[in-house]
């Protein structure tokens, strides 16, 4: 059955082709599954319909027969367990990959996002915390750097890890923030060369296209 994921409605123009259904359709695209896209206003995310379906009144979610699911990270999981390749075969290569799932959400996006929140609303450099917020990032990014200037990817071959991690610094990379971590960037970069991803991120775009 044809899974059916939410996405924005409509986006700022800074933020086309960032907001998380985007790592959802890549881990669809990565396994050869298509899925219909219903488009959501703000003020339907916070309506009771759509809460019934995410708590936080959020995108994305994934609805597949009886089973309704919240949380990016948790979605692309579910799309991996259900698909060879995304994940690896062995029990430690996958808990390794797992871990890294993890990582990428619980270590390199918690600090990415406070940061973003200031590139995009907030340009005066001397907003309390704005240095402290940069340093904490920058720390992370430098442990990034140090274990991407060791591998191509996080857990092997290409990994349901690495949909997220890409995605993730995919978000600092768009402001500029990798410009002092050549690994990162190049990650990145290797990572969003992926057919799966260029045909994801199209997607979503011609969702904005056609809403202008
Ligand atoms: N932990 C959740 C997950 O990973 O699924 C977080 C989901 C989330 O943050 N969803 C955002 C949302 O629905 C969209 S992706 N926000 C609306 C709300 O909370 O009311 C993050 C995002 C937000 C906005 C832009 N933008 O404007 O460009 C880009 C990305």
């Amino acid at each position: 059955m044809t899974p059916t994921i939410t996405a924005f409605e409509r986006s700022p123009d800074g933020g086309k082709g960032l907001a998380r259904d985007m790592r959802v359709r890549w881990a669809l695209e990565e396994s050869g599954q298509a899925c219909q896209v219903r488009l959501v206003s703000f003020q339907a995310l916070k309506e009771p319909a759509h809460l019934r379906l995410h708590p936080f009144g959020q995108i994305p979610t994934y609805e597949q027969g009886g089973l309704t699911l919240f949380e990016s990270g948790a979605i692309v999981l579910h799309i991996a367990e259900g698909h060879a390749g995304l994940l690896p075969g062995d029990a430690d290569a996958r808990a390794r990959a797992i871990m890294w799932m993890f990582a990428a959400l619980n270590s390199v996006e918690m600090a990415i996002l406070p940061w973003s929140i200031f590139r995009f609303f907030d340009d005066t450099e001397s907003t309390p915390g704005r240095e402290h917020l940069e340093k904490f990032l920058d720390k992370r990014l430098q442990h990034m750097e140090a274990v991407l200037e060791n591998c191509e990817w996080l857990a092997g071959g290409f990994s349901v890890a690495d949909i997220l991690m890409a995605d993730v610094l995919r978000l600092v990379d768009r402001f500029d923030g990798l410009a002092e971590h050549p690994a990162c960037h190049d990650y990145v970069a290797r990572a969003t060369a992926r057919p799966s991803f260029i045909k994801a991120h199209a997607d979503q775009m011609a969702h904005f296209a056609a809403a202008d």
